[in-house]
C-alpha cells in the first residue's frame, strides 16, 4: 500500500509553449504533485526531518516553471517529476499533473492538461572482470555506484570465481550480480555504467575475451526492450551460469543452471 503527500493545483507563471508568443508573455499553469511513498516515518514521529516538506517541493515546482521556456507541458511535469524525486528518496514515485487554462487555441475548453509519472525501479546487475586486481576492480565499482546519487545500492550478492564462457584462453574471471534502485531509465543507467567502466579504465581488445570490470544490465522487473543499444532482459544471461548462480543466492532466479563451466564460491566473501 501506498502512502501520499500531495500539493494541489499551485498556480504559477510561467513560460512553457510552443507557439513564441507564449514564451515571451507567459501564462499561468496550475500544477499538482502527488508523491508516493512505501512509507513516511513523520506519520509515526510527528517530525518534519522525517517526511517530505511540501513547502520544499512548492519551491522546486515555482523555479521550475517560472524559469523554463520548453515546448510542451508534457516536458514541464517531467522536469519537475525528476527535480522532486531525484531530492527524496522518500517517494517511491511522483506524478506530476499540469494544466494550462489559457492556451491560446480558439474554442471552449477548462484547461489542456497532462499527467507524468516518474518512479524507481529495481535494476539487476551482473557484473565480473578477470585482469589485474579483480577483487579491488570490483570493490571500487560498487563504490562508484553507492556514491552515485541517482543510483542506490540495496544488494550485493557473494563473489564468485568463475570459468570463462565464450572465449577459453584467458583467466578465471570473479563475478556477481547486484540490485541497483533508481529513477533513471534504463539507458540512462546504461550510461552511468559505462562511465564507471571507462573511469576504471576499461580495456577489451577481443570479443568476450579479458577486461578489467564489466557491468551489465541483466533484467528491470517489468521492462522489456530491444534496442541497438541495450537489450533487456540480457540475451545470453540464461547461457551464463556465472550469471544465474549469484541471481539464485539473491533470490531473483530458480530455474537451471547450465554445468558446463565451473562457478566457485570466491575465498574472499567479505569484499563488497
Ligand atoms: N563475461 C563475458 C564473456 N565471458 N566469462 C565469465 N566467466 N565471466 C564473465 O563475466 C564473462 C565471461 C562477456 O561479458
Ligand atoms: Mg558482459
Ligand atoms: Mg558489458
Amino acid at each position: 500500500m501506498m502512502n501520499r503527500i500531495s500539493l494541489k493545483q499551485m498556480k504559477l507563471y510561467g513560460y512553457t509553449g510552443c507557439l513564441s508568443e507564449e514564451k515571451e508573455n507567459g501564462q499561468f499553469f496550475y500544477v499538482s504533485i502527488d508523491m508516493f511513498c512505501r512509507d513516511i516515518p513523520g506519520a509515526l514521529t510527528d517530525d518534519l526531518n522525517d517526511t517530505i516538506n511540501y513547502a520544499d517541493v512548492y519551491e522546486i515546482a515555482e523555479k521550475i516553471v517560472e524559469k523554463s521556456h520548453f515546448n510542451l507541458i508534457e516536458h514541464l511535469a517531467h522536469e519537475i517529476g525528476r527535480a522532486v524525486i531525484s531530492k527524496y528518496d522518500l517517494a517511491d514515485s511522483v506524478r506530476v499533473l499540469v494544466r494550462k487554462p489559457d492556451a491560446p487555441i480558439d474554442g471552449e475548453f477548462d484547461a489542456m492538461e497532462t499527467e507524468i509519472t516518474v518512479s524507481r525501479k529495481d535494476v539487476i546487475i551482473g557484473f565480473g572482470g578477470n585482469m589485474g586486481d579483480r577483487e579491488e576492480k570490483i570493490r571500487t565499482a560498487l563504490d562508484m555506484i553507492r556514491n552515485n546519487h541517482a543510483l542506490e545500492l540495496v544488494k550485493v550478492s557473494s563473489l564468485y570465481e568463475t570459468e570463462p564462457v565464450g572465449y577459453d584462453d584467458q583467466d578465471d574471471f570473479l563475478n556477481g550480480c547486484a540490485v541497483i534502485r533508481t529513477y533513471l531509465e534504463p539507458l540512462e543507467v546504461l550510461h552511468e555504467l559505462q562511465r564507471i567502466e571507462n573511469e576504471l579504465h576499461r580495456v577489451r581488445t577481443i570479443k568476450n575475451g579479458p577486461r578489467t570490470i564489466d557491468l551489465d544490465i541483466l533484467m528491470i522487473p517489468g521492462v522489456k526492450m530491444d534496442t541497438k543499444e541495450l537489450t533487456i532482459p540480457h540475451p545470453r544471461m540464461y547461457e551464463r551460469a556465472f550469471v544465474l548462480v549469484p541471481l539464485r543466492e539473491l533470490g531473483l532466479y530458480y530455474g537451471p543452471i547450465p554445468e558446463d563451466k565451473s562457478v566457485k564460491p570466491y575465498k574472499n566473501t567479505d569484499v563488497v
